[in-house]
């Protein structure tokens, strides 16, 4: 199993902790993942330029066998049972999207997808939750702990922490 994978979590249509949970429950489900810890959840403005309902954002740290590839894939279809159509405009709504961010200290830049994610550390929807879990976690590129990289300010759009958790 790799582990020390940390996966960002949005939804911003319909019932949007029950579709955050479809990602817990899925992954769950397979014999070559494992949920291992979850963030807090956020209720968090939108960013971006299109005008859309508020997210719920989470991040979670997993363990799996599959390889980055064969787990991007995995994710997708998971986006996918939860309602989500292929090809809605850039930053638009969504019922799940789930974002690698970490892939133990793996790096990938690629066409469809970059590790470590691109803009994690630009926005606190994702940097807040991340670092509940990860601040012992060495960045495979800055290679210090998140403890240590001095994150530049970061959009702030956490409304509140929503009182329920994931697991
Ligand atoms: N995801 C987007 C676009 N905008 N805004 C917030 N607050 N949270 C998100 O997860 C998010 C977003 C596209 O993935
Ligand atoms: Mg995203
Ligand atoms: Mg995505």
């Amino acid at each position: 199993m790799v582990d020390k994978i940390f996966l960002g979590l949005g939804s911003n249509i319909g019932d949007r902790l029950a579709n955050l949970k479809v990602a817990i429950d899925e992954i769950g489900k397979s014999d070559r993942c494992r949920v291992l810890r979850s963030s807090a959840v956020y209720e968090t403005s939108p960013y971006g330029d299109i005008k859309q309902e508020n997210f719920y954002n989470a991040v979670i740290e997993i363990e799996t066998a599959l390889g980055f590839f064969d787990l991007y894939h995995f994710i997708k279809s998971i986006e996918r049972k939860a309602g989500r159509e292929e090809a809605k405009e850039k930053w638009g709504p969504r019922e799940l999207d789930i974002d690698i961010i970490f892939y133990n200290e793996f790096i990938y830049d690629g066409d469809m997808l970059t590790i470590p994610h691109k803009e994690y550390s630009k926005r606190d929807f994702v940097l807040t939750p991340l670092l509940e879990l990860a601040m012992d976690f060495k960045h495979p590129v800055v290679r210090k702990k998140l403890r240590d990289i001095q994150f530049e300010p970061v959009e702030k759009h956490i409304i509140q922490k929503i009182n329920e958790s994931l697991l």
